[in-house]
This record gives structure tokens, C-alpha cells and sequence, in this order.
């Protein structure tokens, strides 16, 4: 069995739109009632997936769950009454951020040698917290084999839980046993924290991680307050490498000591802020990069456009692919259009360590997919939805058979 980290990426949904609905989100909230793109959002989505498949990586994805949700509407009993953020919260596209799908602990790090799954309960944002039932449909679905992974519901609703995006792994290699951090929030200055520590805690002892192995670190006030609602968009892990931003977490050189007492040779990549500073690292997405490591050797960083657009961060990327260290290649990828809603590449994916071979198919990314989902992008994806549009029935019934129709050309109806 050969173990290889593949990258479940969600296809951005028809309803793409700003609505304005994450407090504390910078970008989503910066753009509240611009006009957005979705088949753009969609196409430069899947742009990156085919750009990570050409580098040797192994890709998979996700399908948009059904939006409006029918039967998130059903619940609120919403009618013409209802306040217009819990409509846009049906419409919402956010599934599409897979990083905060679920939270994953590859086999070799479980007490039972299987791969374990959670759910994400996203329970702070109201558009978030009616994802996880057809997220867990389709983890059920793409993951079926029991022998090879375990799937877990929601933890209880009290505690926030918003998946891998507060998650790290460092291991000598994707296929051997490793150390787990999870990164919660105790204090978010004006923003609400969407990581409960108890969440964290839940979920680490679900998956049977070996205490000994597993690092609860919490993230600073000051990133929080600046922006970085996730630990993704201040630091990033892959093998041996963290990559972080000197005011990501609350005690640095305490979570850095413990883990270099598990393994000595882990390299640390910390941004001075007198280099790069919070705001700026926030604004461009530096760290909610995609660290791979390559087929050929070494690792890459992919990063938003924005972030190589940036001269400090420029000039930063260049000194440290220039240099000796394991960070070998930046590459730039435009996912604008989820950038505005604070949704940069790393968000757009999932890592899950596995044998390609145990997953279900029809949910990994190969030439005749990804064409197959192009093509009905190009036909059903809208070219603009207008915040003002949200509501819409006639738009309602066209993005639900758009969602339809990829479905059902990927064979997989009973997502239906
Ligand atoms: O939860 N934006 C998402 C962005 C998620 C980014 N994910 C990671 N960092 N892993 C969020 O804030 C905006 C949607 C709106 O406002 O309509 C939104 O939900």
C-alpha cells in the first residue's frame, strides 16, 4: 500500500457571491455586495487543480452540495420576512473551502491504522454551520472504504470546530507516523474565535492520536484581531517544514521547543513581522499557501498571486527559494475570485494521506474529469451573480440544476 497525501479540492459552486458574511474574514467582508463571478471562481479553481496535477501531485475533489439549500431554508422557515443575511447564508458557495471539511489524521498516526475523518461542525458562521450534513454525505461517499478510513460526525455543537484549517502535521515523510498540532483561539480581540480548544481536544482523542504525539498550540489574539480567523492564513506545515508567521501563535518558542524535542531536525521557517509584517502577510495570503512536496524533490510553495504581486513579499519569496533551505519553488496560482471572499489556495483544498487506491474514483481528478467539469462550467455556471439577486427563485432553480447536472455527469447521483 503506498501511502501519498492527495489534495481534495472543492469545486466552486454556482452561487458563488459576497455577501459580506464572515465577521472577522477581512477580504469576505471588504467585498460585501460586489459582483461576483462564479464561473470564473470555478474555472480558476479547477485551473489550479489541473497546475498541481501537472507538478506530479495527486488531486481529487469535492462537488458543491446544493445552493440555495433547500432544506436549511425549511428550518429557518424562512419567508419574505426573514432577514436578508439568513437567505444569503442558504445561497452561500463556502463549501467550497475544503480545508474546513473535516479534520484528518492519516492512518500511520491512529491507534487503529486507519485514516480518520471529522466532520466540521462551522457552527460560528451561521452560512457555515448547515454544511457539514453534505459534507459528511459525500466524505461517506468518497471514503466508503471501512477498512481504510473511519468518518465521524459533528462534534457536539457547543465548541467550534472548523477542520484542518486549524490543523498541522509534521512527519519525516507523508507515509510515516508524525505529530499533530491543533491550533484553537481563546481570544479574537473584535472578532469572534471559530476554534474551540475542547473542539480540538474532541477530536484528537476520536481519531486515537497517542498523546505523546499530539501538540495543542493556541493561536495569538493578535492574529485574530488582524484577520487570520484560521491558523492557515499564519502558517503552514508539510514533512519537516513549518512555515509561520512570528505572530501566529500565543507562545512560539514554547509550541517550537516541543516540537523539536520530537523531531531535532525540523526546519522552522519563521517571518519576522519587521520583514513581513501581520497585516501584509494577511492581506496577500503568504502562508495560506500550499506547501507540496514534488515528485523531483524538494518542496513548493503555491502561492496566490497576490502574495507574488506583493513587493515585500516578493522579495521575501525570493530570498528564500534563493537559499539553501527545503523550500526549493514559489509558484504563483489566481484564485482571485475566492481570494475576495478570504479563501486562498490552501483553503481550497483538503490533505488527505491515503492509498489512491481505497478511495472511491469517481472523486480523484484525471484529464477526462477534469474536462468533463469544465465544459459544465462553461455551460451552466453563471457569468455574475449580484448580491441583490440572492433570493430569486428563477436564480434559485437555475443554480440548483447547474449543481444537477455536474452530479449527475460525474456519476454521482446519489449526492442528487
Ligand atoms: O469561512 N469565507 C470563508 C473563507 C474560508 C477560508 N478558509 C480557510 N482559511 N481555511 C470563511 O470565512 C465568505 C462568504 C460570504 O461572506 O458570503 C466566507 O465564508
Amino acid at each position: 500500500m503506498s501511502l501519498v497525501e492527495i489534495n481534495f479540492d472543492g469545486i466552486v459552486g454556482p452561487s458563488h457571491n459576497y455577501a459580506g458574511l464572515s465577521i472577522g474574514n477581512l477580504a469576505a467582508t471588504a467585498h460585501a455586495g460586489r459582483m461576483s463571478d462564479p464561473r470564473r471562481a470555478a474555472l480558476e479553481s479547477l485551473e489550479k487543480m489541473r497546475r498541481n496535477q501537472a507538478l506530479g501531485l495527486t488531486q481529487g475533489f469535492f462537488v458543491p452540495p446544493p445552493r440555495p439549500n433547500p432544506a436549511w431554508l425549511r428550518e429557518l422557515a424562512a419567508d419574505e420576512r426573514t432577514d436578508r443575511a439568513l437567505i444569503a447564508g442558504a445561497w452561500s458557495a463556502s463549501a467550497m473551502w475544503t480545508a474546513n471539511a473535516a479534520t484528518v489524521s492519516p492512518a500511520p498516526d491512529t491507534a487503529d491504522g486507519r485514516c480518520h475523518l471529522t466532520v466540521a461542525n462551522l457552527v460560528t458562521m451561521p452560512h457555515r454551520a448547515h454544511e457539514w450534513p453534505d459534507t459528511l454525505r459525500q466524505l461517506e461517499l468518497a471514503f466508503a472504504d471501512r477498512q481504510h478510513f473511519s468518518i465521524h460526525g459533528p462534534i457536539p455543537a457547543c465548541f467550534g470546530d472548523e477542520g484542518a484549517a486549524n490543523h498541522m502535521r509534521l512527519a519525516p515523510s507523508h507515509n510515516r507516523p508524525g505529530i499533530e498540532i491543533f491550533v484553537y483561539g481563546r481570544h479574537g480581540g473584535p472578532f469572534p474565535v471559530r476554534q474551540h480548544e475542547q473542539a480540538s481536544r474532541i477530536v484528537a482523542r476520536r481519531h486515537g492520536l497517542d498523546p505523546d504525539r499530539v501538540l495543542f498550540a493556541e493561536q495569538s489574539e493578535d492574529a485574530i484581531a488582524a484577520g487570520a480567523f484560521h491558523n492557515d492564513v499564519v502558517a503552514v506545515s508539510n514533512e519537516l517544514v513549518l512555515f509561520a508567521h512570528e505572530r501566529a501563535f500565543a507562545e512560539p518558542e514554547r509550541l517550537y521547543a516541543a516540537i523539536r524535542e520530537k523531531f531535532p531536525e525540523v526546519a522552522i521557517i519563521e517571518v519576522p513581522d519587521a520583514v513581513v509584517s501581520l497585516r501584509e502577510a494577511i492581506r496577500t495570503y503568504l502562508f495560506n499557501a500550499q506547501l507540496v512536496t514534488l515528485p523531483t524533490g524538494g518542496q513548493a510553495l503555491v502561492v496566490p498571486i497576490e502574495a507574488w504581486e506583493s513587493d515585500t513579499v516578493r522579495s521575501f519569496l525570493d530570498k528564500l527559494t534563493e537559499g539553501n533551505g527545503p523550500i526549493r519553488q514559489a509558484i504563483p496560482v489566481d484564485v482571485r475570485q475566492s481570494m475576495a471572499n478570504g479563501g486562498g489556495p490552501a483553503c481550497l483544498r483538503l490533505r488527505v494521506v491515503a492509498d489512491p487506491g481505497t478511495v472511491d474514483p469517481r472523486f480523484l481528478l484525471d484529464g477526462r474529469t477534469a474536462d468533463t467539469i469544465e465544459q459544465t462550467i462553461r455551460e451552466h455556471w453563471p457569468e455574475q451573480i449580484d448580491p441583490s439577486d440572492i433570493g430569486s427563485e428563477a436564480l434559485a432553480k437555475e443554480l440548483l440544476a447547474a449543481r444537477s447536472t455536474l452530479v449527475e455527469r460525474l456519476d454521482l447521483e446519489q449526492l442528487a
